[in-house]
């Protein structure tokens, strides 16, 4: 298949390139390399030291002699990305290329406006090049298990069946996101969703959970096609920055009680779900929603699986309860089905002790890269930031001249 990946040069976007070019699908990269801008913003940079994407295209192709297109451009800007979905045709576009961080998005109003801007006007251009040059693509989509909330019900994939009044439907799933970030997911989910049903378009969202891992078969061919691995406040997703903190001997950040329940899963099997997805492509006008994930944790049971991993290699690990900085339940029922990708054939890599201790070594390895003040969280969701203004003062109109009324 022809199948183009947008976001390619980010965490999950390059290892699944990589994957699908090894399985034997022609791939283009589109990123306009934004995250790593926002490293800069951030003071941040990625655990392990990640290439330019020229530099890992060419080192990709020289060990497998398979060529990797790219494509620099921003997807909110409608012409490049048109010129591109033209010059490339593909049979389906995987779109990774959103602003992803839930502490981002709340950093002040600025952030939020940004990441909604980003997230909701790239995937409208992006179903509008569907349905202008390549009609019969399949749009693979990330969406976040974010989307659902948690409520104190079993959370189906996609939608529920529901009766009221004597009479029975099936309905979208209700959304309870609890960031701008997740929001923007869910605006997409209704953009894509209406577009199946008036265009025709064919698409399948991918509610991924936390992915954790950074190394896949493809990625760990030569360091120079080394995938990101962030551990900062703002982009380190919680079981990374365990391993992060606990290679460092900083304690285990673990925000409130801990008892948030959420959906995981190893980047090995981010790949493959997208994969599945691709090869099993939704039908013209169907609008399918997967759950994508392969096992649900609490963050306080993640923090003790790494404390254990940790201490037998030798590491001093300590768990912190720091104040929860965003709005969210600590303590809460959660029980998603994700039986869809396993029935299409996902074989689940479960969370490993081996898995467990190869992150910690990563982390051990790459050591001296971590800024130990990246860890404790600045970003509050009851207090953002205030914004300086930069406006003129507004100065009063002179009096009207009646005499040229
Ligand atoms: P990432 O930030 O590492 O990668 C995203 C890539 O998209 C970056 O390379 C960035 O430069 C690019 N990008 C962003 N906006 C763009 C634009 N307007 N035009 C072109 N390129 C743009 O993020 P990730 O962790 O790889 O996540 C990828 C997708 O998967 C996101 O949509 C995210 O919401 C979703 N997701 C991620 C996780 C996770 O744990 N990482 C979990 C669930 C869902
Ligand atoms: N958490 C801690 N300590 C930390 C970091 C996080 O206790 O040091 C907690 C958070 O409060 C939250 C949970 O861990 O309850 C997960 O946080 P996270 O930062 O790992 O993940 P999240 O913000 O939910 O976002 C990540 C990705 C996002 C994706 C989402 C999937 O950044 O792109 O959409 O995971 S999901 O959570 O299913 O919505």
């Amino acid at each position: 298949m022809r199948i183009l990946v947008l976001g390619g040069d980010g965490y999950c976007g390059w290892a699944t390139a990589l994957y699908l070019a090894n399985q034997g699908h022609s791939i283009g990269i589109v990123d306009n390399f934004v995250r790593r801008q926002w490293d800069h913003e951030l003071g941040a940079q990625t655990l392990t030291p990640i290439r330019p994407l020229v530099e890992r295209l060419a080192v990709w192709q020289e060990l497998t002699g398979k060529k990797i297109e790219s494509f620099v451009g921003d997807v909110t800007d409608y012409d490049c990305l048109a010129s591109v979905m033209s010059n490339f045709r593909p049979d389906a576009v995987v779109h990774f290329a959103e602003q992803r961080s839930a502490p981002y998005s709340m950093i002040d109003r600025k952030h939020a406006v940004f990441t909604q801007t980003n997230n909701v006007v790239g995937t409208l251009n992006l179903l509008y090049a569907i349905r202008e040059i390549v009609p019969d693509c399949h749009l693979v989509k990330l969406g976040t298990m974010g989307e659902y909330g948690t409520p104190n019900i079993d959370i189906e994939e996609g939608y529920i069946t529901i009766e009221h009044n004597g009479r029975s439907d099936r309905l979208p799933f209700p959304k309870q996101p609890g960031s701008f970030y997740h929001l923007s997911k869910v605006h997409d989910s209704h953009n894509i969703a209406f577009t199946c049903k008036a265009w025709g378009i064919r698409a399948t969202d991918l509610n991924q959970g936390v992915v954790y891992g950074t190394t896949t078969k493809e990625t760990s061919m030569d360091e120079a096609l080394i995938n990101r691995f962030d551990y900062d406040e703002v982009f380190g997703t919680v079981l990374n920055r365990f391993c992060a903190q606990a290679a460092l001997g900083y304690p285990l950040t673990v925000y409130g009680k801990g008892g948030q329940t959420r959906g995981f899963l190893d980047i090995r099997d981010t790949v493959r779900c997208v994969e599945i997805a691709c090869q099993n492509p939704a039908k013209q006008g169907e609008f399918r929603v997967f759950n994508q994930f392969t096992e649900q944790f609490t963050v306080l049971q993640l923090a003790e699986l790494v404390k254990e991993a940790g201490t037998e290699v030798g590491l001093e690990v300590e768990i912190d309860h720091l104040p929860d900085p965003r709005v969210e339940a600590e303590e809460h029922y959660y029980n998603a089905k994700h039986s869809t990708l396993i029935a299409l054939g996902l074989k689940p890599h479960l969370l490993s002790k081996s898995l467990l201790d190869s992150l910690i070594n990563i982390a051990v390895h790459y050591r001296d890269r971590i800024d130990a003040s990246l860890f404790a969280p600045q970003v509050n969701w009851r207090n953002p930031r205030n914004e300086r203004h930069h406006a003129e003062k507004h100065t009063r109109q002179p009096a009207l001249d009646k005499s040229l009324v």
